[in-house]
């Protein structure tokens, strides 16, 4: 689904750092009512899924099945927590955009909800996934750090010309990570925590492979961005998130500038890993 061809929520006017207002009085009861049906249903399937980080904030931030959250109310306790706000965007806006309000600890947020026939997958970041799927971890202190740094980061890799690594970082963490707790894997990407059918595909199904985090692998490694991940990436800690973002990138970026770029499904013999994948799911689909 293209964004040209929905005609999404009217917006008030786009500052110059491209934010809106959420404009919160202005949501339908059917949309409050879409936020309520995803948040059961997610709340059904995460406890024992989910990091207890994500499972504590949604508790602490009261994120609840009582409608669409207002932003200022949300952000007054995020910033409580973390120092990070919450601030309206109408869509995808630039990266260095993107990237300075990360660096600043605001996160940016869609306004609109996904539609009743787009319940299960968006491609465009709305705010049951911005806000439910992303805003948790911000009240974890540790994973708070880590995402200013990843828009340091974010800063320094435009001016490098290195966004794709950077950008792989992103995808293979912040939207689709696993993390190990007590010797179980759980689930902390909010792209993950957003999609009720991968909840169950990213930690159960034997399709997928589950290899333990490592920054240049995974910034070497192409993702796909319209159907479940092939290979998961599980990190011990968000400490050991902070410590790889936090590590100057410019000496990988040479490393990475000549090497070679791994495909989505490849397991590396010097890897650890956790679970090799069948990729039945992935065959069967490339068959039908
Ligand atoms: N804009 N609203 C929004 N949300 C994002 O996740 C986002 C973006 N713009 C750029 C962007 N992400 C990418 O630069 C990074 O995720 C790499
Ligand atoms: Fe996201």
């Amino acid at each position: 689904m293209s964004v040209s061809t929905r005609t999404r929520r009217e917006t008030g006017p786009v500052a110059a750092d491209h934010t809106i207002s959420q404009r919160w009085c202005a949501y339908s009861d059917c949309e409050h009512g879409r936020w309520d049906a995803l948040y059961r249903r997610m709340m059904e399937i995460l406890p024992g899924r989910a990091c207890q980080s994500f499972m504590d904030a949604t508790k602490a931030l009261k994120l609840s099945d009582g409608g669409i959250p207002d932003f200022e109310l949300l952000s007054d306790r995020l910033e409580a927590l973390t120092g990070w706000r919450i601030v309206g965007v109408p869509g995808l806006v630039p990266d260095e955009a993107f990237f300075d309000h990360l660096a600043n600890r605001r996160f940016l947020a869609g306004c609109f909800i996904r539609d009743a026939d787009e319940i299960d997958y968006i491609e465009e970041p709305d705010v049951f996934h911005d806000v439910f799927g992303h805003v948790p971890l911000l009240a974890n202190p540790v994973y708070a750090d880590f995402m200013q740094a990843y828009g340091q980061g974010g800063l320094r890799a435009l001016k490098l010309g290195r966004l794709e690594n950077l950008a792989r970082l992103y995808w293979y963490t912040i939207e689709f990570g696993l993390i190990r707790e007590a010797g179980d894997l759980r689930l902390f990407g909010a792209g993950i925590m957003s999609s009720p059918t991968e909840t169950v595909f990213a930690l159960e199904d034997a399709s997928p492979n589950r290899v333990q985090f490592d920054l240049e692998w995974v910034m070497r490694t192409n993702y796909r961005i319209d159907d479940f991940q092939q290979t998961y990436f599980v990190i011990d800690s968000f400490e050991e998130l902070l410590e790889a973002a936090m590590q100057d990138f410019a000496p990988i970026y040479e490393r990475l500038a000549n090497g070679v770029a791994y495909q989505p499904e490849d397991v590396l013999p010097f890897d650890q890993v956790e679970h090799e994948g069948t990729q039945a799911y992935f065959r069967a689909k490339a068959a039908a």
